[in-house]
């Protein structure tokens, strides 16, 4: 009997803790940055970000490589570009579920210089993979969000499976070099609008 109770305690625990809703600000009070920029989430948990100003993305990328596309072992996640106005009323909402809690997943805004500039996001980063990193990695990237030398051969253990990772960002880079061209003509366009 009280071994049941305590199961079903355990079991209502477990249903009440599913399926969180967490929800991250994008460009809060004008600034570069995802708040909270790191989370737990559990599997079946959804993370909603909300765009609240400029012009700004959550695209998923690897720790090895914060500033660039995840390429393997799929195409990352990505939200496009979500441009919000000044005085805007109506703020943008993006989200998706956790479907494997024990693998952490990173990501950073795709906007020209933001990434550089510490926008990143991580979701169940560990000791060994830290926020804390991962975003001194991508404050150390590249204008073209390559990663510095330096941060990818710093990172011990995980190094030893980045060498896929960055022969991909290769492969990536060279598949996109048209439209990174395209953005660049248009940024020359829109420049200081909603950067
Ligand atoms: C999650 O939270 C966001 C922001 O408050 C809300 O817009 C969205 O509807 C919520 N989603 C669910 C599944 O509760
Ligand atoms: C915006 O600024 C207010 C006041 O300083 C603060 O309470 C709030 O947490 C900030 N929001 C974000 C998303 O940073
Ligand atoms: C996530 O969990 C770790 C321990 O596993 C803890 O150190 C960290 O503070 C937690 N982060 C957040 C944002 O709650
Ligand atoms: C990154 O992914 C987005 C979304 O799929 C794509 O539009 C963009 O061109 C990619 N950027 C690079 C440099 O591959
Ligand atoms: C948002 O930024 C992207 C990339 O810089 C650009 O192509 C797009 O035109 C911008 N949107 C607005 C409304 O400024
Ligand atoms: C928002 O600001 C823009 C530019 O200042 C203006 O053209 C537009 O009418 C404004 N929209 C609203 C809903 O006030
Ligand atoms: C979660 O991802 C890791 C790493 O990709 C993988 O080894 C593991 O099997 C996955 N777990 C589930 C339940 O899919
Ligand atoms: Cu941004």
């Amino acid at each position: 009997m009280r071994l049941s109770t305590v199961t079903a305690a355990l079991v209502l625990a477990v249903t009440v803790s599913a399926q969180q809703n967490i929800t991250v600000i994008v460009g809060g009070n004008d600034t570069v940055t995802y708040s909270p920029s790191s989370v737990n989430a559990s599997v079946g948990d959804t993370i909603a970000f909300q765009f609240q100003s400029k012009n700004h993305t959550v695209t998923q990328s690897t720790f090895p490589a914060p500033c660039q596309n995840m390429t393997t072992p799929t195409a990352g996640i990505d939200s496009g570009f979500m441009a919000v106005a000044a005085n805007a009323s109506f703020f943008p909402e993006w989200s998706f579920t956790i479907t494997n809690a024990s693998t952490p997943l990173w990501f950073y805004c795709r906007q020209t210089g933001h990434c550089q500039q510490g926008m990143v996001f991580a979701i169940n980063p560990t000791v060994a993979k830290s926020f804390a990193a991962f975003q001194a990695a991508a404050k150390a990237s590249s204008p073209d969000g390559s990663p510095s030398s330096s941060a990818s051969s710093s990172s011990s253990s995980s190094t030893a499976a980045s060498s896929t990772p960055s022969a991909s960002a290769t492969g990536g880079a060279m598949r996109h070099s048209g439209s990174a061209a395209i953005v660049l003509a248009v940024m020359g366009i829109t420049a200081g609008i909603l950067l």
